[in-house]
């Protein structure tokens, strides 16, 4: 599948504002300054960015509780979601649900999700206004491998299956439930596998390869958006930090660490974009520098941002956040 030139300048810039933002929040917790718990995304941007490449503002997706790669990739906007991991009140929820709890109704961001496979009965929802209301829109569902032995996986899946709802459900497959490897907590390789027993469209591949995942999304996207129903899409990926941060991460050993950032989803790319002569050094030096800009003046902004007033406290913790975005 061709990809132009701007799109591939584009997704690398994606892909690398992820990276430069957990790298600064991991740098930022260890430091103290942030509020509540984090789980980073580095190593895995290629699936959200080869995913949500393929969306519009219009169309949906849900996120987890490693969710910040989502909401860049869907076009968050990194000073809003720094102002809420410090818990400030110019924070994307005014500073009162932190990492996990970031949603943009504006870009379709149905929101990130404490609670693991919450996700799904949340994105088959979506589906079904999309396909009561015929509109041509997508809800996209990302989870884990943990999550997919959810029971929400299952109702959900079957529903949308037998329904031909428009969502995909986007597996994000790090080998790691928490501390668990894959291969302790569920019998089978190929997460895709499950789609058998819904009857719809399973399929897997590199998650650290964006041209797969760019190309497996388009095509299930494509495919929902015509009404041809639900895809369960697989990407296997690996996560580089803890499961959280602060994780001392004595169930993986430092070489499998060091084994899949030789297989590094944005050295590849960068590597793709000189080798083709698509980007020379210099632009992507300045592209990089730019985002690297961006994030200092988040945190800049994050800093200087007020805390929320006590007085506010039960103020926009419902759905008013919401209907303020819609406006
Ligand atoms: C319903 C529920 N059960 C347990 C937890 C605790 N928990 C948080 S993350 C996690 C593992 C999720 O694994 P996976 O779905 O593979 O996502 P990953 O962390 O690997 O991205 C668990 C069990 C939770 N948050 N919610
Ligand atoms: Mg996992």
């Amino acid at each position: 599948m061709k990809i132009s030139t701007e799109k591939l300048i584009s997704i690398y810039e994606k892909m690398f504002r992820i990276r430069a933002f957990e790298e600064k929040v991991g740098e930022l917790f260890a430091k103290g300054k942030l509020a509540g718990f984090v789980h980073c995304y580095v190593g895995e941007e290629a699936v959200a960015v080869g995913v949500c490449q393929n969306l519009d503002d219009k169309d949906y997706i849900t996120s987890t509780h490693r969710g910040h790669g989502h909401l860049i990739a869907k076009g968050g906007i990194t000073k809003y979601m720094m102002a809420e991991l410090y818990g400030k009140s110019t924070g994307y929820c005014k500073g009162k649900g932190g990492s996990m709890h970031i949603a943009d109704a504006s870009k379709g961001i149905l929101g990130a999700n404490g609670i693991v496979g919450a996700g799904f009965p949340i994105a088959t929802g979506a589906g079904l206004s999309f396909k009561y209301q015929k509109t041509d829109q997508v809800a996209v569902c990302f989870f884990g491998d943990g999550a997919s032995n959810r029971g929400t996986f299952h109702e959900s899946l079957n529903l949308a299956s037998i329904w031909d709802l428009p969502v995909v459900y986007v597996c994000e497959n790090n080998m790691y439930g928490e501390f668990t490897p894959q291969s302790r907590h569920q019998k089978i390789n190929n997460i895709s596998d499950r789609a058998a027993s819904y009857g719809i469209t399973g399929v897997s591949v590199d998650g650290n390869d964006i041209f797969a995942v760019y190309e497996a999304a388009s095509l299930a996207i494509d495919k929902a958006r015509k009404g041809g129903g639900p895809t369960l899409l697989e990407c296997k990926t690996y996560r580089y930090r803890g499961h959280f941060e602060g994780d001392p991460q004595e169930y993986r050993t430092k070489e499998e660490i060091e084994d899949w950032r030789r297989k590094d989803p944005i050295i590849k790319l960068k590597k793709h974009l000189l080798e083709n002569k698509i980007c020379d050094e210099t632009k992507i030096n300045k592209l990089e520098e730019n985002i690297n800009k961006e994030i200092l003046e988040a945190v800049e902004f994050a800093e200087e941002s007020p805390n929320p007033k006590p007085e506010e406290a039960l103020e926009n913790v419902y759905t008013d956040i919401i209907e303020e975005a819609r406006k």
